[in-house]
């Protein structure tokens, strides 16, 4: 932990303010105030940073590489100072100086190179190493441009490019000189050298790998960890551009832009995988600059690579970064001279893989031609693998072509990352209970069948550094408060705070709480989307990618369903509701943008209905990602995690939710499962579909949309109103939507789960009347939610798969 008095804070600040600006503070913007501070910060973490990696060279203790093409970090002043421990000192110090800490802390662009839930697991994973003094580094892009900015305009998304870097980015340093080289296409020269086989990449195009470390500060313990990304360069430099003639400079320009391409842009599609030869370019470039490095490491600080994979652990974030395995092949047999043999016994001993999806659609698969002529001497490699895995399926199961063709890594002209995955790691793991159930028996039931112990499960988490005590300061003091801070360090022990569920001291100040927080939202919805609301009403909310799985529609349904009651009924007696949605949708995704539509249009009608206005309001809330959720989780009293059971892998938001004292509403589904089991059935509305009722109707093809719309009389009158003109002149504007629901026999089962959705909604009406139950329930969710850190989950990950992290023991 970081000791600095106040004083001292003031007089290095004001000192790093004057050399960064030349200027004196009063004379400053709040943007220059924001760069001195990142700066300082950044100036004191650096000597610990240094301290840290000295000792973890001398120490030699096992090191985690964290492969992910996303890291979803979202702001890092406030949780770095969280962190160093010294955000009140300096919030103190600064309002000395006449300077608002969180004024400073909001002008921070969010660091939001990721889609959703993978890359903000990613980003927790990384605090949690740190805070557990895991030597973990995460390995990644550095993409110039996040994932897009969304606006709406006139009820529409429009997607712009996120310039993040256009202030600069106080907490990188680029280290040119641990630079590497990738190699791209050409040809393979295979000779015999000294009675060896050696294979030589010739004419390849070569692109300059250059990593931008972020430091990752650990939770008041003095380790700082490392977060590498890569961005790509050509590999001459600017000056030898004008020395060209003209034919080569076009060429050289050519050159420059097609390099540059790799690290422009996150792909901003995390739902339907497209074989673009760019994406295949990036998984490769940081995948082989990665490995290189840390082979390059290795060797000068530990020598022997027959002992690579008890000294460090490379863990790979879905499919994406899979090229690891055939890459560190590479590198043991053309460049170490290792044999097959030990080669494959190091890479699969040190290589573990998470799988974060069933959807069929998303799953990785790139064209044979494209790869090998991309990646020619890898292609070489995974043929081998292939050819060794298949020979081994021969001998289990002779005869059975289909399944041996199946199961191949390279089959039906493709590569199969998922394959490839699985066979080349020690270890395969799903993110819920349920999850790696459905992987077992179902999606990769064949794998598991032949790799049993490879498989299991370690269900997500999320920081409650970030997602609490950041997030959400007075809740964290009330805990404080009434049992202590030991769960500041032991999250489980928020379990004692369930002996306050009957006290009314505690449930008014959760009331209370919740309260402030929702105000505090309120007035971020009325200043960014101009929409008043009333903050007595339940504030109910769903944010998350937009996506049919995840059911925004069914949510839009019961919105409709409501609003006809209320018409019909004015003084229906119900709590009044805010019903707050945020979310984006693939630029490509054509039905995700028109549910966009549907929502914002039902806001239009609704919101300006005043015979309704007092009961029911809606919000959808622009650009989406980690510094709105902070806002939003906090402000949250219902949490609607509604996925079709078995399309979840786990969700990380209903997590989130509960810590911060929502209830939830939700199918059995994804680790909506274990928070029931955490918190009982009393303290959690479950509707829908169970998991064996979904994959029952999948087999044998039974419903019928149409015959569970036509049984219902609301589903007759909301699915009408779609195509009516009831919400929007343009009629067809929501056809889609009508033919995916009926025409299309509703693949997510929307109208199959509206009748029981309906009813669990109705029971939270009823329950958040009686407000002494609603605040009992709250405070037990609170109480359980301490198993959903992400340190529960990373120590499960170190123990159980990494064979890593003795220190955090002794926290
Ligand atoms: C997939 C693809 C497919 C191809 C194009 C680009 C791209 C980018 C990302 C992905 C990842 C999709 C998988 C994913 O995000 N899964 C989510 O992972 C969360 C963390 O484990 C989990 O909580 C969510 O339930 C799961 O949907």
């Amino acid at each position: 932990m970081l000791t600095i008095s106040k004083d001292r804070f003031k007089r290095d600040y004001i000192q790093k303010f004057i050399e960064l600006h030349g200027k004196d503070l009063d004379e400053g913007t709040n943007l220059n105030k924001y760069e001195a501070l990142g700066s300082l910060i950044r100036d004191y973490v650096s000597r610990m940073w240094i301290e840290t990696n000295k000792r973890y060279n001398r120490e030699k203790e096992k090191q985690v590489y964290y492969f992910s093409m996303e890291f979803l970090l979202g702001r890092l002043l406030g949780n770095s100072l969280l962190n160093l421990g010294i955000r009140d000192v300096c919030k103190k110090a600064l309002k000395e100086l006449g300077v608002e800490l969180e004024d400073l802390e909001n002008l921070e662009q969010d660091q939001g190179l990721g889609n959703g839930g993978l890359g903000r697991l990613a980003a927790c994973f990384l605090d949690s190493m740190a805070s557990l003094k895991i030597p973990g580094n995460g390995c990644g892009i550095r993409y110039k441009y996040g994932f897009f900015e969304q606006k709406i305009i006139e009820g529409s998304q429009v997607e712009s490019p996120d310039k993040w870097l256009r202030e600069g980015n106080v907490w990188e340093i680029k280290k040119t000189d641990k630079a590497e080289v990738v190699k791209f296409g050409g040809e393979i020269k295979t000779e015999y050298i000294g009675g060896r086989l050696t294979f030589t990449h010739v004419n390849y195009e070569p692109v300059l790998a250059v990593p931008h470390d972020t430091p990752i500060v650990g939770f008041e313990n003095e380790v700082i960890n490392t977060l590498r990304l890569w961005s790509a360069e050509p590999v001459v430099n600017e000056f030898d551009f004008s020395s060209f003639s003209r034919g080569e400079f076009l060429k050289a320009i050519e050159y420059k832009n097609s390099v540059e391409a790799i690290s422009q842009v996150l792909y901003p599609d995390d739902s339907f995988y497209e074989g673009k030869i760019l994406r295949l370019k990036q998984q490769y470039f940081f995948v082989s600059a990665g490995i290189q490095s840390i082979i390059r490491h290795y060797k000068k600080h530990l020598g022997d690579l027959c002992l690579l994979n008890e000294k460090i652990a490379i863990h790979i974030n879905d499919t994406h970064p899979t090229l690891a395995i055939p890459e560190l092949m590479r590198i043991l047999l053309d460049e170490e001279g290792l044999s097959w043999e030990d080669a494959w016994r190091i890479t699969t001993n040190s290589v573990s893989y998470t799988n974060h999806t069933i959807l069929q659609e998303a799953l990785e698969k790139w064209p044979i031609d494209m790869f090998k002529k991309l990646l020619p001497r890898i292609f070489m490699i995974v043929e081998e693998i292939n050819e060794r895995f298949t020979k081994e399926l021969w001998s289990k199961y002779e005869g059975q072509w289909d399944k041996i063709s199946q199961m191949a890594i390279v089959g039906d002209g493709y590569v199969r990352m998922a394959h490839l995955a699985i066979v080349g790691s020690h270890s395969v793991n799903g993110v819920a209970k349920l999850h790696t159930e459905i992987l077992k028996n179902q999606q990769m039931s064949d794998f598991y069948y032949m790799y049993p112990r490879k498989f299991n499960n370690k269900t997500n988490g999320i920081t409650h550094r970030r997602w609490l005590i950041k997030a959400n300061p007075k809740l964290t003091s009330l805990l404080n408060e009434t049992i202590g801070e030991s769960w500041i360090k032991h999250p489980t022990d928020m379990e004692k705070f369930e002996r306050f569920k009957n006290d009314s001291f505690v449930k008014e100040s959760l009331f209370k709480i919740k309260n402030e927080n929702k105000q505090k939202l309120a007035k971020i919805i009325k200043d960014n989307q101009g929409i008043v609301v009333d903050t007595n009403s339940i504030f109910d909310v769903q944010v998350k990618r937009i996506h049919a799985y995840k059911r925004q529609t069914l949510n839009a349904l019961r919105i409709m369903d409501l609003y006809n009651k209320l018409l019909e009924n004015p003084s229906l007696d119900i709590a009044p509701r805010t019903f707050i949605f945020a979310g984006k949708a693939a630029p490509a995704y054509y039905l995700a943008k028109k549910t966009i539509e549907l929502i914002t249009a039902l806001a239009d009608k609704i919101n300006n209905d005043p015979r309704v206005s007092d009961k029911m309001k809606i919000v959808f809330m622009e650009n989406y990602r980690v510094s709105l959720a902070e806002d939003i989780v906090p402000a949250t009293e219902v949490s609607e995690q509604i996925s079709t059971t078995t399309k979840e892998a786990s969700g990380t938001s209903n997590m989130k939710f509960m810590m911060n004292g929502a209830i939830t509403i939700a199918t059995l589904d994804g680790a909506n499962v274990e928070i029931r089991d955490e918190v009982g059935d009393d303290n959690i509305v479950i509707f829908g579909l169970t998991e064996r009722e979904v994959l029952e109707y999948y087999r044998h093809g039974k419903y019928s949309a149409w015959d569970t719309r036509n049984g219902d009389e609301r589903l007759i009158k909301i699915t009408d109103q779609l195509v009516n003109g009831f919400y929007h002149d343009e009629k067809d504007r929501f056809r889609i939507i009508y033919e995916n629901l009926l025409n299309y026999n509703d693949e997510f089962f929307v109208l199959k789960d509206f009748a029981s959705y309906i009813e669990a909604q109705e029971k939270v009406d009823k329950l958040y009347k009686n407000k002494e139950k609603w605040q009992e329930m709250s405070c037990v969710n609170i109480a359980h939610s301490g198993i959903f850190s992400s340190d529960r989950t990373i120590k499960e990950y170190a123990t159980g798969i990494w064979g890593s992290g003795y220190l955090y023991k002794n926290l």
